[in-house]
């Protein structure tokens, strides 16, 4: 019904708009809570249900009491009624507003309410269940032995140097005494940036970059990282960890090598623990030698860890040479040292009994958690 069509009777056009009021206003009547339902059909309703009922209410009022609502329009023709009806129609319109505004109030008031519990429920939080702990971590076993190593030599007045990882041809073969077609240059022996640097494949280097930045006299150990072009196998990874030792001063001599050796074993695995040296080679070290030491477990008469030979095979050793001196700025005709290196996996999987060095870098926690 439009206003021209009603303005003969003004009322019929006030009796429609509550009609259709009526009508749409029919599925929210149930949601307020009277004597039948006390607690109304809300408290059926979910959360997601109760704010989409909450929009509808919004959308409802605005049809009803906005602007372009009936109502607005049969407000507007007050002043155009009869004289003598507008004091009875102007009542009738605004009983029918306050009507309609307080029945959508109840129902808005009744949600809101309903709408705050169901908030409140969901983020309801149980303060009596026990709280969800995190788990605690702790150091990879080369981190653990790699920090027992380092203790021992601190006490020995050693520094600890950290080197890098990615290297010049200076300090990974030049400076280490490996000539320039010395097969520990070969591509199938190293890995290569795609820009000529190598990885490290011993921590040797380090003994460089400690003589140059610091001179003589020294005494140093670097742990680190290395890597070689070696086939994964039980006993071999293409990283692993090493521990370099140096030690630069006037009149060093084997024996020192030899004593120091001995009493790092001798602190690692027990006061009976013996200590051999066999010749070997080396670039950087003139003479050469790798140390082995009694077996840890069987004390010398032979195991599965020593495959019955009653040694354990260590790392290499020797007095460093001039020629290493010299390309660090160490004069050879004043000092002289001595240096070792040794596998940290490899003394890793002998004392925790690993068949299998790999598996301290598969990150398999249910291994890892073993050295807690
Ligand atoms: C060296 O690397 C020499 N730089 C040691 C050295 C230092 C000699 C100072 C003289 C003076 P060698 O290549 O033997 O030496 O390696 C030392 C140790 O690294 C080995 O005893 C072994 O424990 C470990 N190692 C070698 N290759 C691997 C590998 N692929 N995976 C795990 N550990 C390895």
């Amino acid at each position: 019904m439009t206003e021209s069509q009603s303005q003969e009777d003004p009322k019929a056009l006030v009796e429609a708009a509550c009609k259709a009021f009526e009508q749409e206003f029919e599925r929210f009547a149930g949601l307020v809570p009277d004597s039948v339902s006390p607690s109304g059909m809300l408290s059926g309703f979910s959360l997601d249900r109760a704010e989409s009922e909450q929009r509808a209410l919004a959308e409802l009022r605005t049809r009803h009491l906005g602007k372009k609502s009936a109502l607005a329009a049969s407000k507007r023709m007050i002043g155009r009624v009869s004289a003598e009806q507008r004091g009875a129609f102007g009542q009738l319109v605004q009983r029918n507003e306050s009507e309609i505004t307080a029945r959508i109030a109840q129902v808005e008031e009744a949600l809101t309410s309903h709408i705050e519990s169901a908030r409140t429920e969901r983020e309801r939080i149980d303060v009596t269940l026990p709280g969800r702990r995190p788990r605690r971590g702790h150091l990879h076993p080369i981190t653990m032995l790699r920090e027992r190593i380092e203790d021992i030599f601190v006490a020995l007045g050693y520094v600890i140097e950290d080197g890098r990882e990615v290297e010049t041809d200076f300090y990974n073969f030049d400076a280490l005494n490996i000539p320039q077609n010395h097969p520990a240059r070969a591509a199938q022996d190293t890995f290569y940036t795609s820009d000529g640097f190598a990885l490290r494949s011993q921590t040797s280097t380090v003994q460089i970059h400690a003589m140059q930045r610091r001179g003589a006299p020294l005494r140093m150990i670097a742990p680190g990282r290395v890597f070689r072009r070696d086939t994964p196998d039980p006993t071999h990874n293409p990283m692993f960890f090493q521990v370099e030792g140096l030690c630069v001063d006037r009149g060093i001599s084997m024996s020192h090598l030899k004593g120091t050796v001995a009493e790092f074993l001798r602190q690692m695995f027990g006061a009976q623990t013996v200590t051999r040296f066999r010749p070997s080679y080396f670039p950087f070290t003139e003479p050469s030698a790798e140390f082995d030491f009694s077996c840890f477990k069987c004390g010398g008469t032979g195991c599965r860890i020593c495959k019955n030979s009653g040694w354990i095979e260590l790392g290499g050793s020797g007095m460093v040479h001039p020629n290493v001196l010299r390309a660090a700025g160490v004069d050879p005709e004043i000092y002289s040292g001595f240096a070792f290196g040794l596998g940290i996996d490899r003394m890793a999987a002998l004392m925790y009994g690993l068949d299998d060095i790999r598996l301290l870098f598969e990150n398999d926690v249910r291994f890892l958690q073993q050295f807690d």
